[in-house]
């Protein structure tokens, strides 16, 4: 039994060599800030088993935004026996950076020297024994992603857990500095802390406020003493930095060879086209686009009839085996209307989704994503909104649970807490179900505008939302972006392949848990009290359903039906349709969901109840995440009302308005 960290850089392929040392399937992405929390696996190597923890990235120690600390309290909190530190090979100056850090920090690390193989592309030499010399540590050059180098890896990394050995460096911080580093370490020499004095002395004097916290915990220095040192702090910071680059320099500079001249990569030939000044947006909006009209051409005319009629065929047969088994009629009406209606309706839908994500998946492991963000940094300052908020809102699209999660590598609370109240307005896949059903039934022929158009609207009311919130709930400074463009890379099949799946298997879970179990609690009401008929308003939901029906009367879908299904979709999205299919599918034998749509809604009151699912209150996975995140309850409720008036005030304007003009 043993323990590793997978340690480094954001985007240095951790989680890659995570899911190929343990066969998880974590989220990769070719952008800076995948991986917001801890993650465990197990593997075996010679008959041992190893547990693995991969880590959000970070670039020092001294950390800032939620995943950072996360990183940090893990490794502080010396739970592995070895840090597997993954290197990128191809910028081993900012990398070393905290390598450094980790090996003052006096922690068992062995070097990871990751994407090797495109260092190599870029005529970077480096000579790895002359590098492990240098750090004293072992070094071991790998390719994650085509799990080169990982036996080895895996071999230096427990033997060198196993040693007596510990790393030691020592760096030279200048004279001045050097003497103070001894003077605390002198104060603080009665201790009987996990960590080298040393390095407790050179963070005390970086400011590094945690470790204060830490010495006046652990060592009850006076108070006097510890606020001279923050003055102190205050002149050497920098300084301490720069000599950890000089070190770091001297490092590298026999150990590897650079191309004097840098060739322009094609990453930078297609990066002066996407991410440029006035074509950088227009060109994110043309993707988005096309990725819409494909989703429908392929996930609708391709593979949607197939899915749609194996439903149909499987539906007919469950009844008739059913009806030859000589079930009651209620269990008979349970599976037809509630799960074949019901559940069945969001199921025909599931090509689409799976083709959708397809393509994000995609754009995310190209790396075109950080370009999104990129482009956008510029409009979303003017807004005063940080630029990493539209990497959250993108991966808010998946689902608003990980969005929001994605919130956490923010470093500033009020950046924070923005970005996280405005990610429900980004449509999740669950959302997806609702709009494939509404424009079958009232813009079949243009789908992937109505699309585009829907998930453009998102985005800008987030940002608008955004700017208010920036305006006048939080007042305190945002700060800069820096967002790094790590090079395009080819997206490995496998992985997107894989998130696909995932997508369908997270489905395929929900409807068997969350919508199945309101699927079913609804029939029961919609069936009840005996002797009515089923589905009716009589029935004890459609007499709920009336009560609060009036509600929508405004914005023109005032129904029970609509009433109902809305409020079952705050329990998960994928109930709205599927509570409309069963509700409708009661009315009359064999009516499809689109046919009864189209007597009850118009297309004007089609788009106000689109853009009601689209920005009200958002599902309780996500309620539950924002509970959790920001420690709120006051915020979560804020969270469950404001999207939810928001929605209300829009469908209200859309459907006002579109009665003014005739439509
Ligand atoms: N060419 C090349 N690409 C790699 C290698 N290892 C990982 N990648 C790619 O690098 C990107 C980032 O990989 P991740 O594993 O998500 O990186 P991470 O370190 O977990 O990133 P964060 O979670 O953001 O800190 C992905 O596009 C991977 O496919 C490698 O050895 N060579
Ligand atoms: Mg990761």
């Amino acid at each position: 039994m043993g323990t590793i960290a997978l340690v480094g850089n954001p985007n240095s392929g951790k989680t890659t060599l995570f899911n190929a040392l343990t066969g998880s399937n974590q989220h990769i992405g070719n952008w800076p800030g995948v991986t917001v929390e801890k993650k465990e696996g197990k593997f075996k190597y010679k008959e041992v088993q190893y547990t693995v923890f991969d880590l959000p990235g970070t670039y020092s120690l001294g950390a800032y935004s939620e995943d950072e600390i996360v990183a940090r309290d893990f490794i502080l909190s010396g739970s592995s026996d070895v840090v597997i530190n993954v290197v990128d090979a191809t910028n081993l100056e900012r990398n070393l950076y905290l390598t450094t850090q980790l090996l003052e920090m006096g922690v068992k690390v062995v070097v990871a020297l990751n994407m090797m193989d495109e260092a190599r592309q870029k005529n970077i030499e480096i000579d790895i024994n002359t590098l492990s010399k240098n750090l004293g540590i072992p070094v071991i050059a790998t390719v994650a992603s085509k799990n080169k180098g990982l036996e080895d890896l895996i071999e230096k990394a427990v033997e060198y857990a196993k040693s007596g050995e510990y790393p030691k460096i020592n760096i030279s911080y200048g004279e001045e500095i050097d003497r103070e580093i001894e003077k605390i370490e002198s104060l603080l020499d009665s201790s009987n802390s996990k960590y080298p004095n040393k390095w407790l002395a050179v963070k005390l004097l970086e400011g590094d406020e945690e470790i204060f916290k830490l010495v006046e915990k652990d060592f009850e220095l006076p108070r006097d003493v510890l606020s001279s040192i923050k003055e102190k702090a205050a002149v050497y910071e920098l300084e301490i930095v720069d000599r950890r680059y000089a070190f770091i320099g001297n490092i590298i500079g026999s150990a590897v060879k650079k191309p004097i001249r840098e060739v322009e990569t094609l990453t930078d030939k297609i990066d002066k086209v996407v991410t440029h000044k006035y074509f950088g947006i227009p060109i994110f909006a043309i993707i988005m686009f096309v990725i819409f009209q494909l989703t429908f051409a392929i996930g609708q005319d391709l593979l949607g009839g197939y899915v749609g009629d194996f439903v149909g065929f499987i539906g007919e047969k469950v009844a008739d085996l059913l009806t030859l088994i000589n079930s009651p009629e209620w269990l008979k009406s349970f599976i037809a209307e509630g799960i074949f209606g019901g559940i069945g309706t969001v199921f025909e839908f599931i090509p689409l989704i799976v083709v959708l994500y397809f393509f994000i998946g995609i754009l995310e492991d190209t790396g075109y994503m950080a370009r999104a963000a990129y482009v956008m940094d510029g409009l979303m300052r003017a807004l005063g909104l940080h630029g990493k908020t539209f990497i959250s809102m993108i991966v808010g699209f998946g689902c608003n649970v990980p969005g929001i999660m994605a919130t956490r590598t923010l470093d500033n609370k009020k950046d924070r807490m923005i970005a996280l109240l405005i990610n429900p307005f980004m449509s999740c896949g669950a959302r997806l179900p609702i709009y494939l059903v509404f424009i079958a039934a009232f813009f079949p022929s243009h789908g992937g505008i109505v699309l585009f158009l829907l998930y453009a609207f998102g985005i800008i009311t987030a940002l608008v939302m955004g700017k208010i919130f920036s305006k006048f709930l939080f007042k305190e400074e945002s700060s800069h972006f820096i967002m790094e463009l790590p090079p395009y890379r080819l997206p490995i099949f496998k992985y997107v392949v894989r998130s696909m799946w995932d997508k369908v298997w997270d489905f395929l879970y929900r409807a068997g848990s969350i919508i199945f179990v309101v699927v079913a609690l609804l029939w029961v009401l919609s069936v009840l009290p005996f002797g009515v008929e089923p589905y009716s308003q009589e029935s004890i939901l459609g007499r709920i359903g009336t009560i609060l029906a009036p509600i929508f009367k405004p914005a023109g879908f005032g129904t029970w039906q609509a009433t109902v299904s809305l409020f079952a979709g705050i329990a998960a999205k994928e109930a709205v349709v599927a509570i409309l299919g069963m509700v409708y599918a009661g009315v009359s034998e064999g009516t499809e969901l689109i046919l009864a749509l189209q007597e009850v809604f118009t297309p004007l009151t089609a788009v106000s109840f689109l853009a009601m699912t689209l920005l009200y209150t958002p599902c309780a996975a996500v309620l539950g995440t924002v509970k959790r995140e920001t420690n709120s309850i006051k915020w979560t409720i804020f969270m469950a009302v404001y999207t939810f008036i928001l929605g209300w005030i829009v469908a209200v304007l859309i459907y006002q308005v579109g009665r003014l003009l005739g439509f």
